[in-house]
Order: structure tokens, then C-alpha cells, then sequence
């Protein structure tokens, strides 16, 4: 049995794990990762659906409380956990906050998860599944750049790290790998290079984890 008090389970590519790790460095939180390979459908497993129901990572366990869904995830953290807030004490840039995690967690990442690419590779076709994705990802960060001119400044809503960043940076991890051309986004890419030069995000990346295989195919 563990004595970590928090258990992530988590796959190394996937991108709203990959927002709640960065919620645990930055607050200085101990856990335990469990793997769940969502190449090998681990995912489907009646053990892991008893944890989360519809089948998806991260699920983060404190205790008795077992939560889904990263945004869940990350405002159940935020309160039980104060220190390093993830949101801003003005309302309005609290909002902007909620508005561009939105767009990454309801209007692009939902387009590209594996079940929806692998629907249009096997229902539609192969050849669709990158366009697809490309346009979906363009689409939300040309809006993710016009919102954000107005309020970014070292990071998305200021220079304080804040709950946007978190979903930024692993979205923007994701668009890299679809090959989408980041010189179109100017704004994402200079916070890009601003959240690779903090431990908390760099502890979180992909290949950092134990579940990433060492050569980078899987
Ligand atoms: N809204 C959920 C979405 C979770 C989600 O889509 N997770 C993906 C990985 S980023 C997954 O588990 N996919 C497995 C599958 O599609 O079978 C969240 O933010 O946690």
C-alpha cells in the first residue's frame, strides 16, 4: 500500500494530465503516478471505469475523493490546496482565465482526442484525420491569440502563472505534434518558450514521465 496521500493516474502524452501535473509541481505536491496506456485501451478496463466511468485519464484520488476531469481536478486542488493559487483575485481576469481554458478543454482538445481521430481514420478516412486536426487547433489558438493580446504579459493573463498557462502549454505540446505550423501564432509560441524555463512545467512534459517510452515512438 502507498503512503502517498494523491494518486494521479495519468498517461505521458496525454494532454489534460499533462495540466494537472504542472498543478502538482506548482504546488509542491507529492503523488503517486499510475500509468494507464491509452494505446493498449487500458482505459476500457471495468477497474479504471470504476474510477471514471467514461473511460478517460487524468483521474486524481486524494483519500476517499476521487475526481475527473482536469478542470475538476484543478479547482478541487486549487481549494484544498491554496498555496500557489491557479486563479487571480480580479474577477475579470479570472473570467479571461476560465474562457481560454475553455477553449483548449471544450473547443480543440475534445476535437482531437484519440477516439475522435480514430473514428475519422477508420469512419471517414486516413487522410482526414491530420487536416482535421490542424483546422481544429488553428481555428482555437487564432482566438486563444486575439483574446489573450490584451492581457498576456510574461504568461497568458500576466506574469504570474495562472490556470490558462496550464492548458496552454500542454495544447500547444499536442499542436507540435500534429505538425501544426506554430510561426502562425506568435503570442503562443512566446509564452511557449516562457513556460519551458520553469521546473514545474518542465517536471510535467511527456517525455519526463515514467510511462514515456525512452525512444519517443509509442
Ligand atoms: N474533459 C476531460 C477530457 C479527458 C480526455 O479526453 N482524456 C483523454 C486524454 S487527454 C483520454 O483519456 N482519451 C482516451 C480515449 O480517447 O480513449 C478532461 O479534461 O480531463
Amino acid at each position: 500500500m502507498s503512503n502517498h496521500p494523491l494518486k494521479l493516474y495519468s498517461y505521458w502524452r496525454s494532454s489534460c494530465s499533462y495540466r494537472v501535473r504542472i498543478a502538482l509541481n506548482l504546488k509542491g505536491l507529492d503523488y503517486e503516478y499510475i500509468p494507464i496506456n491509452l494505446v493498449k485501451g487500458e482505459q476500457f478496463s471495468p477497474e479504471f471505469r470504476k474510477l471514471n466511468p467514461i473511460g478517460y485519464v487524468p483521474v486524481l484520488v486524494d483519500g476517499d475523493v476521487v475526481i475527473s476531469d482536469s478542470f475538476a481536478i484543478l479547482l478541487y486542488l486549487d481549494e484544498k490546496y491554496p498555496q500557489r493559487p491557479l486563479l487571480p483575485t480580479d474577477i475579470r481576469k479570472k473570467a479571461i482565465n476560465y474562457q481560454a481554458a475553455n477553449i483548449v478543454s471544450s473547443s480543440i482538445q475534445p476535437l482531437q482526442n484519440l477516439a475522435i481521430l480514430k473514428y475519422i481514420e477508420e469512419k471517414v478516412s486516413p487522410d482526414e484525420k491530420l487536416p482535421w486536426v490542424q483546422c481544429h487547433i488553428g481555428k482555437g489558438f487564432e482566438s486563444l491569440e486575439m483574446l489573450l493580446k490584451d492581457y498576456a504579459g510574461k504568461y497568458a493573463t500576466g506574469d504570474d502563472i495562472f490556470l490558462a498557462d496550464l492548458f496552454l502549454a500542454p495544447q500547444i505540446f499536442s499542436a507540435q505534434r500534429f505538425n501544426v505550423d506554430m510561426n502562425q501564432f506568435p503570442l503562443l509560441s512566446r509564452l511557449d518558450e516562457a513556460y519551458s524555463q520553469l521546473p514545474a512545467f518542465q517536471d510535467a512534459m511527456p517525455e519526463k514521465q515514467p510511462d514515456a517510452p525512452s525512444s519517443g515512438t509509442s
